[in-house]
C-alpha cells in the first residue's frame, strides 16, 4: 500500500487542514465551498480545497496585471535565468512530484515522472528561446529607412489545464509565456489541484529567492466559472486551454466576442495506419502504448488502428494476446502497465461508449468492464478492450477519454488516408510501414490532415521540442516547441525614417 502522507508533507498540503493557497499571491479562503479530492488508485481522501470566488478571481487577476508591469522589465534572458532554477527545482522535486501526480491522477509512475521530465524539458527549452525571441528585418522600398519587426509580452496569460496532463501542458505553457515576459494565471482541472499547488510551492521559492515580484505566476483552483470568467476578463491577454472541445469552443466563443487571443489544444481521435510493409514489432508496442497509456485518457491516446487487409487477421491476434498481458492496478506498483481512471464519472462514459459501439455494430475482441477485487476497490479500474468497428460509426468519431481501441481495415494507402482523416479531430496520427512511397504520401498534402503525422512511432508521446497541437476541432493552437513561443507575444512592424525627406510609400505624391 503507498503512503502518500510524506509526499503531502514534502509540498506542505496539508491534508488536515486543507490548504487553500494560490503560492505567492494570496491566500484566499473566502469561499466555505471546499472539494474533497480522492484519489483514483485506492478511493482514499487526500485534502479538500477551497474553490476560489469570482473575487478571489479578480484579485489574483489584479495582482498578475500589476506583476506584469515589473516582469517584461527584465531582460528576456535574465527571465530565462529564473527559468532555469524553476527547471532546476524540478528536477529536485521530480520523484516526489512524479509521485503525487500518479496518485492524484492516476497515471503510472513511469508516466508521472516522465511528465515532470516534459516540464524539466521545456524549462531548458525556454531558457535557450529566451535569447531567440527573434524578430526579421526587411529591406524598405524607400531609401534610408530601416524596416523590423520585434516581438513583445502581451502583458497576462490565462492557462486552463487538464487533469490528464496536470502539471506539463501547464508548464508548456507558463515557461514560454514567462520567457516571453508575461505573468501568468493557472486555472488547473479541479480534479488535478493538488499536483498545481505542489508545483507552485516549488516555483513560489525560486520567485522568492529571486525578488520577484508576487503576482508573477499565480493559481486560481476553481470551478468552470472561474475559467468562464478568466475567458471574458480583458485583462487576460491570452487564454490557452486544453481539454475537450466543447470546453474549447465555449473558451474561443467568450473570448472571441471580446476580440482578445485564445490557443486552444482540443480533443484528438488518433489513427495509426499499419502498412502490410510494416515492422509488426514496432507496430504492436506502438499501438499498445498509444491505446493504453495514461489508460486511454490522453489527447494523443490511439483510438483506432487502420490495419492492411493482408495482414489484419495475424495482427489482430497479436493484439489479442498483448491485452492479456496487460498489468493493470495501482499505478505507483511499477510492475503495472496501466492505473485508474480518472473518477466514477469517466467509468461511466467508458461503459456508455461500449454500449454505444456494441449497439452501433461494433464487434468486441477484447471485452471492457470493470474490475472488481480489492486492489480495484476505488472503481475507477477498467480493462482495456478492442472492437472491430467501421469508421463512420457516431461512437468511433467521438473521442471517449479511455481505453477503448478500434480496429478498421483497409485495401489501398488513399482509403486508409481518406479514413485516418475522416474524424472530426486532427491532432496526431501515424503510419507504421518501411514503404517509403507509402511514407512521404502520409506525410505529404495529400496526407494526414493532422498537426502530428509520426512515421514508425506512436501517436502519443510527442517530445517538447516540436510544436504541439492540431488542427479542425482540436482546436489549431501550437504549444511548446518549435516557434509556438509567438503565440505568446505580439508583433510590431517597425520602420525608421533616417533620412532629411519624408518619400511616402507606394510612390505617392503629397507636396505642402
Ligand atoms: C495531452 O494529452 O494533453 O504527446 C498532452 C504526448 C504527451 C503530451 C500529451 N507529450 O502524449
Amino acid at each position: 500500500k503507498f503512503d502518500i502522507t510524506p509526499v503531502l508533507a514534502h509540498f506542505k498540503i496539508n491534508a488536515l487542514n486543507p490548504a487553500f493557497s494560490t503560492g505567492s499571491v494570496f491566500g484566499g479562503n473566502s469561499n466555505p465551498v471546499t472539494k474533497e479530492i480522492i484519489s483514483p488508485v485506492d478511493g482514499q481522501k487526500i485534502a479538500s480545497v477551497n474553490m476560489a470566488t469570482g473575487a478571489d478571481y479578480d484579485a489574483v487577476a489584479d495582482k498578475a496585471v500589476e506583476a506584469s508591469k515589473k516582469w517584461r522589465t527584465i531582460p528576456a534572458p535574465k527571465r530565462g535565468e529564473i527559468v532555469r532554477q524553476i527547471g532546476a527545482a524540478l528536477r529536485e522535486n521530480k520523484d516526489q512530484l512524479g509521485k503525487l501526480v500518479s496518485y492524484e491522477m492516476g497515471k503510472s509512475l513511469q508516466e508521472g515522472w516522465g511528465e515532470v521530465q516534459e516540464m524539466i524539458d521545456i524549462c531548458d527549452f525556454a531558457v535557450g528561446i529566451s535569447r531567440q525571441l527573434y524578430g526579421s528585418t526587411m529591406h524598405s522600398e524607400r531609401p534610408d529607412h530601416r524596416m523590423y519587426d520585434q516581438y513583445h509580452p502581451l502583458g497576462v496569460v490565462g492557462i486552463i489545464s487538464a487533469f490528464n496532463f496536470p502539471v506539463a501542458v501547464w508548464s508548456w505553457n507558463a515557461m514560454l509565456a514567462l520567457v516571453c515576459g508575461n505573468t501568468c494565471i493557472w486555472k488547473p482541472s479541479e480534479k488535478t489541484p493538488l499536483t498545481a499547488l505542489a508545483c507552485q510551492q516549488i516555483i513560489q521559492k525560486v520567485f522568492a529567492d529571486n525578488k520577484i515580484a508576487e503576482g508573477t505566476s499565480c493559481l486560481v483552483i476553481g470551478d468552470r466559472q472561474i475559467g468562464a470568467q478568466m475567458a471574458a476578463d480583458t485583462r487576460v491577454a491570452l487564454i490557452s486551454a486544453t481539454g475537450s472541445t466543447r470546453m474549447g469552443k465555449e473558451v474561443a466563443v467568450t473570448v472571441a466576442k471580446r476580440l482578445g487571443k485564445y490557443l486552444l489544444e482540443l480533443g484528438g481521435n488518433n489513427a495509426v495506419i499499419i502498412s502490410k510493409d510494416a515492422n509488426m514489432d514496432i507496430a504492436l508496442v506502438g499501438a499498445v502504448f498509444g491505446a493504453v497509456g495514461t489508460a486511454g485518457q490522453r489527447c494523443t491516446t490511439t483510438r483506432r488502428l487502420i490495419i492492411h487487409e493482408s495482414i489484419y487477421g495475424a495482427f489482430r491476434q497479436k493484439l489479442i494476446n498483448a491485452y492479456g498481458q496487460i498489468r493493470i492496478g495501482n499505478p505507483l506498483d511499477e510492475h503495472n502497465h496501466m492505473g485508474p481512471l480518472i473518477d466514477k464519472d469517466a467509468v461511466n462514459a467508458y461503459l456508455k461508449s461500449i454500449d454505444e459501439c456494441k449497439a452501433q455494430g461494433g464487434k468486441f475482441i477484447v471485452d471492457g468492464g470493470i474490475l472488481s477485487g480489492d486492489e480495484y476497490a476505488s472503481g475507477c479500474y477498467v480493462k482495456p478492450c478492442i472492437a472491430e468497428v467501421e469508421n463512420h460509426y457516431p461512437i468511433v468519431q467521438h473521442e471517449t477519454f479511455a481505453p477503448i481501441l478500434y480496429l478498421i481495415k483497409y485495401e489501398t494507402i488513399d482509403q486508409a488516408i481518406e479514413l485516418q482523416n475522416a474524424v472530426p479531430q486532427g491532432l496526431s496520427s501515424a503510419i507504421i510501414t518501411n514503404n517509403l512511397r507509402e511514407a512521404e504520401q502520409f506525410l505529404s498534402y495529400r496526407g494526414s490532415d493532422c498537426g502530428i503525422a509520426n512515421v514508425n512511432i506512436g501517436t502519443s508521446g510527442a517530445e517538447i521540442g516540436g510544436a504541439f497541437g492540431g488542427e479542425k476541432e482540436t482546436g489549431g493552437g501550437r504549444e511548446s516547441g518549435s516557434d509556438a513561443w509567438k503565440a505568446y507575444m505580439r508583433r510590431q512592424t517597425n520602420t525608421i525614417n533616417y533620412s532629411a525627406q519624408l518619400p511616402l510609400a507606394q510612390g505617392i505624391k503629397f507636396d505642402l
